[in-house]
């Protein structure tokens, strides 16, 4: 069985959801925008903007049980507020002060990794090992498409299938590794390259986070039902640089930047809810103020 395309998906998860989709959305753009402007001003040493990327991240996230053990890369802020990360815990690492910040077993968050993918084998392993323990063997591991190109992917994909591996492959392909784009990194996508190793995939575009919720439910349940792991390969856009250091400017065209600020997911699904009534000014002026104020609270910790 192959999960289905994103067009054979409903996406109607209920207002609830809806609105906790997009308040993790509104709230993470926030904290990205404060950090952003927090390195700026010599407080961070470094950033790597999640703007462009909140649907996928939120989506997936809420999409798996608060049991599931989740393997980050090290853009996946979304996630790790969603998970109980606080503002200032994330930005302490960004900052210099500490070599994570959160207790990752309390938050079942695991440490960021910057050695790209090796986060997808202590993905598998943990979930291997959990599963011999007689534990709570879910596990979600994120992963970038330049760093599906790494020998660890390959293996920790290959393990995973071979074992039965309850573990959610996300791939959240914003086209870019660094400065190298996606075309120059592999022939196929990831989502069929999974399929070669036996492990059921889909692929789908992350600017809509209902979608994404919907494709990442269903992946979850598949792994329930049928103990073995799945991957979804989530294409969205990356609105900065791949880091505050980077200046993307000298080597993207400034129609491709302008693409994927046109289509910036946040703004997009905020309108949408308005037009919808699922959020009236009120619930919006409420998480307008929540926002406010983890960035005061960030403002008064790094100025
Ligand atoms: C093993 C390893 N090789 C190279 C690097 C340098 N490096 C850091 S980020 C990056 C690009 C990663 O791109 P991708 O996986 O698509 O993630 P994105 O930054 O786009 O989220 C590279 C090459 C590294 N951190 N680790
Ligand atoms: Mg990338």
């Amino acid at each position: 069985m192959t999960l289905k395309s994103e067009s054979e998906y409903g996406t109607d998860p209920d207002d609830d959801t809806r609105r906790s989709l997009l308040r993790h959305m509104l709230v993470a753009r926030g904290v990205d925008e404060e950090a952003c402007q927090l390195q700026k001003q010599g407080a961070l040493d470094l950033w790597a903007s999640g703007q462009g990327q909140e649907a996928a991240q939120v989506g997936s996230a809420l999409a798996v049980p608060p049991s599931a053990t989740v393997f980050p890369s090290y853009r996946e802020h979304a996630v790790a507020l969603l998970r109980g990360v606080t503002p200032d815990q994330l930005l302490r690492q960004w900052a210099g002060r500490t070599f994570c910040g959160w207790d990752p077993r309390r938050l079942r968050f695991f440490p960021y990794t910057l050695v790209l993918a090796a986060q997808t084998l202590h993905a598998v392993g943990y979930s291997i090992g959990q599963r011999l323990q007689g534990q709570e063997d879910f596990v979600v591991v994120y992963v970038g498409d330049g760093a599906t190109s790494e020998g660890d992917m390959a293996e920790a994909m290959n393990l995973a299938a071979v074992e039965s591996a309850s573990v959610l492959f996300i791939c959240q392909n914003n086209g870019w590794a660094l400065s190298t784009p996606a075309k120059e990194q592999m022939r196929t996508s990831l989502a069929e390259r999974a399929r070669g190793f036996g492990i059921e995939s889909v692929r789908l575009s992350g600017h809509d986070p209902e979608a994404v919720f919907t494709a990442c439910s269903r992946a979850a349940a598949h792994i329930r039902a049928r103990r073995g792991p799945c991957l979804v390969e989530i294409e969205v856009g990356r609105i900065h640089g791949h880091s505050t250091s980077d200046a993307q400017e000298l080597y993207r065209s400034s129609e491709d930047i302008a693409r994927a600020r046109a289509a910036d997911p946040v703004t997009a699904y905020a309108a949408r809810l308005r037009d919808l009534g699922v959020v009236d000014r009120a619930w919006r002026d409420a998480v307008d103020a929540e926002v406010r104020e983890s960035r005061e609270l960030l403002m008064k910790e790094y100025a």
